[in-house]
């Protein structure tokens, strides 16, 4: 059965090569896709070839990419080979496109995922030319049925010049229903308040609205998404999801947390989905999740029945995971809402709703300011994602780690950030395999104290212990002790060695 019911848009449909024709060097394009899901699988190909053979031919063919957050091999990978982004926004995990942006090959700003819609369209960002948007189908009245992604495809939708559209139809027709897109968002001064008070509110509708005058283009496919599988949880993640479940059981004795806890967010990685399948084993029910991505962890919890309903923008599932969701699509569909991320990931609703934030990090320093997205200080991994948007606004924001990295060559606790992503005004819990360091209330000295003592390696303890108490006789001032010559001596050690070992 054909997805696209306007008879009127046939005339539209075309091949992936024909629809990358219609995209200029130059151009700035507004892509689909978050955390490998819901992202345009054919144009992207097709571009990066075109791409490919215009550079062979000695001409310069380049563009600026805008998506929801991370995306797949065909999009990022694709174009970032052929060396076709000159300029990428906002969170990336492609390992190619990393490794340009690394070579300074690619210019690439990792903005707060909340962020991105509201700058677009106040015009931070510059007009957009294209918007490529996967969806699942083309309804009679014009209007669009998502995709497993919503990111940023209202606006890029609303923003773009002109739209290819690629229709999937590997995605189970029975998403329909599940989103909520929100179309009251307004410019100051015309902002109002969102009307959304719980997690599983509706407050929009289940469609996107698309100009059909603004559609140059429709290109059918059929093909999965390509996420990564998920590693089961080792015994760091386990211990981890353990201090982390513990420190839940106390805020709820302490009355500090209601016995179904509050929305849960949950960030990416592997650390992230050991967490969320502690959470099966727990004594908590009746949870409710305010998210970005509903990973395998979350599929767990509602299918344990721990978890009532879960609201994202995005799947980010496992291949076997992806696979168990589309099968059962519409038992699901009940219990998902897939919004736009300026909503999913908006500091009014974090707060309003008290998120319990839990992401992962690079590496902590003692005062618990946290990077969460550049190693060595200048080389990036991923991108600071949605994790800003909910360590600033959550309920308690948590973050956590291994305490160490490489093998034990690297310690995730240090002197000093080598970059700071979340100040640790925004950090309020981290959690390593160690121990739980719960900071609230306390002072940068007394922060250090607990950070050391729960949360180092065994190896880096006594290492941070005596910078630390060198720091407390020999600093500037003694608010935050700091040895300014040898805070960053150990990130330096391991450029120089390959380890972080004195
Ligand atoms: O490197 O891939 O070469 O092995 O970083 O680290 O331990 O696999 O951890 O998958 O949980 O990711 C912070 C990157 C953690 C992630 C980060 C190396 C490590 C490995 C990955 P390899 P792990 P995770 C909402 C939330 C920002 C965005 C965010 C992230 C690789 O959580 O991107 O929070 N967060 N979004 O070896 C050197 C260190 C290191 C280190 C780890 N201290 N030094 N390398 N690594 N620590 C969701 C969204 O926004 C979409």
């Amino acid at each position: 059965m054909t997805r696209i019911a306007p008879p009127q848009l046939c005339s539209k449909i075309m091949t992936a090569e024909e629809a990358a024709a219609l995209i200029a060097s130059g151009d700035t394009v507004g892509m689909s896709g978050f955390t490998g899901s819901g992202y345009p699988k054919a144009v992207p190909m097709a571009l990066a070839a075109r791409i490919e053979a215009e550079h062979q031919a000695g001409r310069p063919f380049r563009t600026r990419i805008w998506t929801g957050a991370s995306t797949g091999p065909e999009l990022d990978g694709a174009l970032g080979k052929a060396d076709g982004i000159e300029f990428r926004l906002p969170y990336n995990s492609d390992p190619i496109a990393r490794e340009k942006i690394n070579r300074g090959e690619m210019d690439y700003f990792d903005m707060h995922l909340s962020q991105v819609a509201p700058m677009a369209w106040q015009g931070f960002l510059g007009p957009l030319d294209v918007a490529v948007i996967e969806v699942t189908g083309i309804r009679q009245d014009g209007s669009l049925i998502p995709s497993s992604s919503v990111g940023n495809n209202k606006t890029w939708l609303d923003r773009a010049e002109k739209v290819i559209l690629e229709v999937n139809s590997w995605q189970n027709p029975a998403l329909e229903g599940m989103h909520d897109i929100y179309y009251g968002t307004r410019l100051p001064p015309d902002r109002v308040p969102i009307p959304l008070t719980r997690a599983d509110d509706r407050i929009g509708e289940p469609w996107l609205r698309c100009d059909p005058e603004k559609i140059v283009a429709i290109v059918e496919t059929d093909a999965p998404d390509r996420n990564l599988p998920f590693t089961p949880p080792d015994e760091a993640a386990r211990a981890i999801a353990g201090h982390l479940m513990e420190f839940f059981r106390h805020e709820v004795a302490k009355g500090r947390l209601p016995a179904s806890l509050l929305p849960i967010q949950s960030g990416v990685g592997n650390i992230a989905n050991a967490v969320l399948t502690g959470l099966v084993d727990s004594p908590f029910d009746n949870m409710t999740a305010f998210t970005e991505v509903i990973q395998d962890g979350m599929l767990d919890l509602l299918d344990a029945g721990k978890l009532r309903m879960a609201s994202a923008t995005s799947f980010s599932l496992s291949p076997e995971a992806a696979a168990r969701v589309n099968a059962d699509m519409g038992r699901y569909r009940d219990r998902m809402i897939l919004r736009p991320q300026e909503i999913s990931n908006h500091p009014e609703l974090i707060r309003r709703l008290g998120c319990l934030a839990m992401n992962g990090l690079i590496e902590a320093d003692i005062y618990g300011n946290v990077n969460s997205t550049h190693i060595m200080g200048s080389r990036i991994q991923n991108g600071i994602g949605g994790s800003g948007d909910f360590a600033r606004n959550a309920y308690v924001s948590i973050f956590m780690t291994p305490s160490t990295a490489k093998g034990g060559r690297i310690s995730a606790i240090v002197p000093q950030a080598s970059h700071v992503d979340h100040i640790t005004q925004d950090v309020q819990v981290i959690v390593t395999e160690q121990g739980l360091a719960d900071l609230r209330g306390l002072s940068p000295k007394q922060r250090a104290s607990v950070i050391i003592e729960n949360c180092a390696h065994p190896d880096y303890r006594p290492h941070l212990a005596d910078y630390f108490r060198r720091a407390c006789q020999g600093s500037y001032g003694l608010q935050s002790p700091s040895l300014l010559n040898e805070a960053l001596s150990w990130h330096q050690r391991f450029i120089d060695t390959g380890s972080m070992r004195p």
